[in-house]
């Protein structure tokens, strides 16, 4: 068993799109399917009715911002749609923290079981052992953030400085991956990040979730999609190079967000 690294960032500078990026999904496959179905998607389901696959009439491809497992209901079938979608090659996926720290379970490391990580290793267990060493392999292979479309657009799970597009630096990996703590705390105990979207000048696009907002909104030609679906917010997507925004409600509130 190796330990589990990050990635480096994937380099897809050839590719021009057109993509639908998509925020946090955390396991809520329901919604994803919906969303897809928005963006136009025909979404391809196995005669056991399970969502494994989907393809744009017009070829555009799929990227998610990371975070597609933990506190929702269904992290597997979130797993099995997009991983049939990387492998068709109609979506691309960078990590999440999340994926990050399911990894490091599933390998044995000593982690917390908090913030979601429960579901997923209950819902994995109750899978076919094949599913779920592809589940783990597809997501021990993510990259940290990847570039798109001449460097143009820039994915990472939450976000990335400008100095730091395409660095395979530990920094890089962990500010893709976590953010920059500026090592104070807010009222209830949690890290306060460094809000580097509002200092951002560079020229590439930089879409990322991580960060649950109410509204999409763009900062300085950056946006973050996690509008958080599993909290019952929703989930969203942009279209790129267009820059519209499908959103799609949460069903119910899948997860209780703590505090
Ligand atoms: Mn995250």
């Amino acid at each position: 068993m190796t330990p589990h690294a990050p990635n480096p960032p994937a380099d897809y500078r050839e590719l021009t799109g057109p993509f639908d990026v998509i925020g946090d999904v955390h396991g809520c496959r329901s919604e994803l399917v919906t969303l897809l179905g928005e963006l136009g998607y025909a979404v391809d389901f196995d005669e056991q009715g399970r969502a494994v696959g989907a393809a744009h009439p017009d070829g555009r491809t799929v990227i998610f911002v990371g975070d597609l497992v933990d506190r929702g209901p269904d992290t597997p079938g979130v797993l099995r749609l997009a991983m049939g979608m990387v492998a068709a090659g109609t979506a691309l996926c960078v990590t999440g923290n999340h994926e990050h720290k399911l990894v490091r379970a599933l390998d044995g490391r000593n982690v917390r079981v908090a913030h979601g990580l429960a579901q997923s290793l209950d819902q994995l267990a109750a899978e076919d052992p094949a599913f779920q060493a592809a589940a783990l392999e597809f997501c021990r292979g993510l990259p940290t953030h990847a570039l798109f479309d001449g460097g143009r657009l820039v994915v990472a799970h939450a976000g990335l400085v400008e100095e730091l597009h395409g660095s395979g630096s530990g920094r890089a990996r962990s500010f893709a991956m976590f953010g920059a703590p500026t090592g104070e705390v807010d009222e209830n105990g949690l890290p306060i990040r460094y809000d580097w979207a509002q200092d951002y000048r560079g020229e590439a696009m930089v879409l990322y979730g991580h960060t649950p907002v109410p509204d999409l909104t763009w900062v300085n030609n950056t946006l973050c999609l996690d509008t958080g679906a599993v909290f019952g917010g929703s989930l969203s997507a942009v279209r790129y190079p267009e820059r519209t925004t499908v959103s799609v409600p949460a069903e119910q509130v899948w997860y209780q967000r703590v505090p």
